[in-house]
């Protein structure tokens, strides 16, 4: 029977060794969903609020077992709901965004365990489905390495490959090479939060050459087999006004960062571009998307919070064309699904994105591929909180085999990139 007899909340440790929430749900046939709520570096203000760890595990074993116990798993709007209802906080304040995320994770995979199937496919139904295209960090900066340079990820997308698998293959090339590079260079420092190896650059633009030449280097076409995508991620860097890059040592307007970013895209092969401007900034958002959208993807993520109303809003506005989604962002598996929904109602792309602080948890692998979301963005290729998504990945691509649809990279980015 799928009835919750048991929730259990316990303290756990992430990557960068901080505490974080897993919740074990117990179904009375004795089958168990567990999860684990990842945590942000750089986050949004509109995101939902991670408490004290002991305070949400309390609330785990608390609240959230005495409102859950009885109920179905399979039905995850009602329960997310529930828990969205118990804690009754616009940002999830009381209970715990990193409680009410573990929750509804361990929810939907006790949901799974109960129809004996992957995740994946329990939630993707008779649908068929495709595996995501994989953003890939080479270089970590930003927030995930002490501000080392101020452009937070610098990633490739093998916009060349035919399956999941060639895209790792031709990363991990690209990933060495990289690294190759920066040894030559006697900048090889070690790696940033996410795994990309540290920026030892002089400015943000260097990154992008020595992308494009490890890109070269590694055996592929710039721009034809890899392209580039960045988080900027704005917000870290914008005061009073002013988008203020530290490295360089000078201060832009929200138009000259708009010139900077489109004289990159004249110059280099960049297909994705992830919030090039501050949160609050709908405005400079949607001169962006006019001017680059059918160029690049223009990425909100700060921007939106996984929020469908933002998404909405936005669409109105003409400001990004595609949303990051992350669980933890908004609270609940529903919400983000709502959010997925906002987005292809508005013509949005979308991509399933993990965190800076994350564990072995592969939950997010199963949500891109169960909803037949596009992308996924989990960090570097290097340490073993990003492989294991990965090599979920792998595993989910053999287990569809011929079954799958076609792999979306050409296609997505056939139009992308191009002068
Ligand atoms: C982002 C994420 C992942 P964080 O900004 O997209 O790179 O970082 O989890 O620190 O918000
Ligand atoms: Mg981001």
């Amino acid at each position: 029977m799928a009835t919750i007899v048991d929730i259990r909340g316990r303290k756990v440790w992430d990557s960068r060794g901080r505490a974080t929430v897993e919740a074990e749900i117990t179904l009375k046939n004795g089958r168990q969903g567990r999860a684990i709520a990842p945590a942000g570096a750089s986050t949004g203000a509109g995101e939902a609020k991670s408490i004290d760890v002991a305070k949400a595990v309390a609330a785990i074993n608390g609240r959230i077992r005495t409102a859950l116990i009885g109920s179905d798993p399979r039905d995850q709007a009602t329960l997310d709901a529930r828990l969205v209802k118990l804690d009754g906080t616009a940002d999830r304040s009381r209970l715990g965004g990193n409680a009410i995320v573990a929750v509804s994770l361990a929810c939907a995979h006790a949901a799974a365990a109960a129809a004996r199937k992957p995740l994946w496919q329990h939630l993707a139904g008779e649908r068929k489905v495709a595996l995501p295209v994989p953003q890939i960090q080479i270089f970590g900066g930003g927030a995930h390495a002490g501000a080392r340079v101020d452009i937070q990820d610098y990633m490739v997308i093998c916009t060349g490959a035919g399956s999941f698998a060639e895209s790792l293959e031709w990363t991990a090339e690209i990933y060495r090479a990289a690294g190759a590079r920066m040894a030559r260079k006697g900048a090889l420092q070690g790696v940033a939060d996410e795994g990309g190896w540290w920026p030892a650059f002089k400015s943000n633009e260097e990154g992008l050459a020595e992308l494009t030449g490890a890109i070269a280097d590694a055996g592929f076409k710039p721009g034809t087999d890899a392209a580039i995508a960045l988080d900027i991620a704005a917000n870290q860097f914008y005061r009073d006004g002013r988008y203020r890059l530290a490295v360089e040592n000078r201060s832009l307007s929200a138009e000259q960062l708009h010139a900077m970013l489109l004289s990159w895209i004249e110059r280099y092969p960049i297909v994705s571009i992830e919030d090039p401007f501050a949160e609050h900034d709908a405005e400079a958002m949607a001169s962006f998307t006019r001017t680059a959208g059918s160029r690049v993807q223009v990425v909100g993520d700060d921007f939106f919070v996984t929020s469908a109303a933002r998404v909405a809003a936005a669409a109105a506005q003409g400001a990004c064309n595609t949303v990051l989604l992350k669980p933890n962002q908004v609270g609940t598996l529903t919400e983000t699904l709502a959010c997925w929904e906002a987005a292809k109602a508005a013509g949005y792309g979308a991509i399933v994105s993990a965190r800076s602080g994350e564990t072995e948890d592969v939950s997010i692998v199963h949500l891109a591929v169960g909803w037949g979301v596009p992308q996924l963005k989990v960090g570097s290729f290097a340490r073993s909180e990003r492989m294991a998504k990965w090599n979920e990945g792998l595993r989910i691509e053999e287990a569809l085999g011929a079954a799958a649809l076609p792999y979306p990279a050409r296609k997505l980015f056939r139009r992308l990139g191009q002068k």
